[in-house]
């Protein structure tokens, strides 16, 4: 029964094939239907129009339809234009849009059913009018209008391939007998019908993946359009002045040993730590800020208002709970924000809240005690080292605390922040196992030398690195080579409490093996521990060692 079906499947397809083949005498009752032209059709053009939408997202290209719309707009007399404006308003370019789509669709429609009735000679010729109209549109307006015509011409190659395909896949829909006969005889005798039915299948199973293509395609470049517009539209953004801007980080603070972590860490080499897989794109006009829960007033602040508060700068290192010994998971930056504490004296914070929460766009949330507002430089940051946050560092907005980790603090991409209590709300972290308030261990680390380098024996090795104790600030560090005594290095300048501080050591070698170990002391006399713990519930403990070779 089954291979009876198959040969008589290839029977129908042959037979069409052939009929297909003399490119036109009309057959009448023969023919595909003309549904599955216009499907053919519609679906070809959206493969086409699609692709040469990723194409052209991708390489930040104008997108063909538009440079279409735009020349249609050069070319409509003005009288015409105004009247555009004047009805649709600012969805002109969406009314603009839809009727250039509109039209390019009656074509398809069109080229289909030419297609699948074997006009395939003029279906290609129309397309191919088509395509050079989309092609030459772009020329002479400048703007990425020569490069999308390599995405236009793109894009008409994958729509003709759909075409040629689905018409191939609706040939064996054009009915083999005269319709009275079929309707008449078909249902009780259960020949061509059912193989219909299967060819009909076929061809709406291949309709709905060139379907399902283009809608994934389509909606991908949509997405890299955004990022990319997000990204442009931050490097047009103007940040406002500081209250009392803050001269150059002093050349000072520097221990002067080559190989120490800069006293500022450039944006670039700054860590990252995300829980999104991909970091959100935030725009300026779709972004808002609300302060709300156990406060007086709430407190709702576009981006322009959130610049409008007064503003202040202030350098501030901030550190990653998971930072190992020795790790790098920890960078200075001067922000450019305004102040938390003023923003939440405005709201008015009840006296039962005792958490501060911060809600990312992407789901992130963290929180940390009210009481670590007591006056250090809390802030709603917008700048970092004097640009627009970075985008995978919170554009448009975070919040920045010192002296205590990220994960409870350093909201990137904020949305919202809510006063609460620990009882109410566990940030992100929490319930996995971290610490809920967080404060910063004091800690040093040796940036020069490395474990394992060699060293020349004899002559004086420069020993460097940074150490901090936010909020409290660096006493001393101490350096012990080999398990010797501990001995005071040098200092960089104190710059502030929130920020690390360099340090640097010399001494002389000999040959052979040795271990290095630095240890920190902040003014509150605590001196780090030499404990070695692994991050978690809290940060890691221990005294940074490096072993090198003199040799
Ligand atoms: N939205 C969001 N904000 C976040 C995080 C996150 O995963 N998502 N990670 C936090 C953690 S754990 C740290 S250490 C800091 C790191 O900030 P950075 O990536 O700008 O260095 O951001 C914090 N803010
Ligand atoms: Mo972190």
């Amino acid at each position: 029964m089954s291979g009876g079906q198959n040969v008589a499947v290839s029977n129908i397809t042959e037979s069409a094939d052939s009929a297909r083949g003399e490119d036109s005498p009309d057959e009448g009752p023969q023919q595909v239907p003309v549904w599955a032209g216009a499907v053919t059709g519609a679906v070809a053009l959206a493969c086409g129009l699609a692709f040469a939408e990723l194409v052209t997202s991708v390489f930040e290209w104008e997108s063909p339809l538009v440079q279409v719309g735009n020349r249609v707009v050069d070319l409509v007399p003005k009288p015409m234009r105004d009247w555009a404006i004047a009805t649709f308003g600012t969805s002109d370019k969406v009314v603009l849009l839809g009727g250039v789509s509109i039209a390019l669709m009656l074509v398809a429609v069109l080229a289909g059913i030419w297609m699948v009735r074997g006009k395939r000679v003029a279906a290609s010729v129309l397309i191919g009018v088509v395509l050079l109209v989309g092609s030459l549109a772009p020329l002479g307006r400048g703007g990425s209008g020569p490069s999308s015509m390599v995405a236009t011409i793109l894009g008409g190659a994958v729509a003709i391939g759909v075409m040629w395909i689905l018409a191939d896949k609706a040939a064996p829909l054009a009915p083999q007998q005269p319709p009275s006969q079929q309707v008449a005889s078909a249902p009780e005798r259960g020949g061509p019908e059912p193989m219909t039915g299967a060819s009909r299948r076929r061809f709406l199973v291949y309709s709905g993946i060139g379907a399902g293509a283009a809608a994934v395609s389509a909606g991908l470049s949509g997405w890299i359009r955004s990022q990319a517009a997000v990204a442009s539209e931050r490097l047009g953004v103007n940040l406002p002045r500081a209250l009392r801007p803050r001269g150059d980080v002093s050349g000072s603070v520097s221990v002067g040993v080559d190989g120490v972590s800069p006293f500022v860490t450039p944006n670039e080499d700054f860590f990252r730590i995300d829980t999104a897989l991909v970091s959100p794109r935030v725009s300026i006009e779709d972004w808002s800020m609300r302060v709300h829960g156990l406060v007086d007033n709430e407190i709702v602040l576009n981006y322009e208002e959130l610049l409008d508060r007064p503003m202040v700068e202030a350098d501030i290192t901030i550190a990653c709970v998971s930072n190992e010994v020795g790790g790098d998971l920890i960078g200075t930056a001067r922000w450019l924000g305004t102040r938390l504490d003023d923003l939440l004296d405005e709201a008015g914070i009840a006296p039962s809240a005792d958490q501060i929460i911060g809600r990312s766009v992407d789901g992130f949330t963290a929180g940390f005690p009210t009481d670590v507002l007591d006056g250090r430089d809390a802030l709603v940051a917008v700048g970092m080292n004097g640009v627009p946050l970075p985008l995978d560092h919170g554009y448009p907005a975070r919040l920045i605390v010192p002296g205590v980790y990220g994960y409870v603090s350093a909201t990137k991409w904020l949305s919202d922040i809510e006063v609460s209590t620990f009882a109410d709300f566990e940030g992100y972290w929490i319930p996995r196992g971290w610490d809920a308030e967080a404060p910063v261990v004091t800690m040093s680390r040796i940036d020069v030398p490395k474990s394992r380098d060699t060293v020349a024996a004899g002559e004086t090795l420069s020993v460097g690195g940074v150490a901090w104790a936010m909020n409290r600030g660096i006493d001393k560090v101490q350096v012990s080579i080999d398990g010797g005594p501990w001995e005071d290095a040098d200092l960089g300048e104190h710059h502030e409490n929130t920020t690390w501080r360099q340090w640097g050591y010399r001494f002389v070698p000999e040959a052979g093996r040795h271990e290095i170990k630095a240890r920190a002391t902040d003014t509150g006399g605590y001196t780090q521990t030499d404990d070695q713990v692994r991050p978690g519930p809290n940060a890691a403990t221990g005294h940074h060692t490096v072993r090198i070779t003199a040799g």
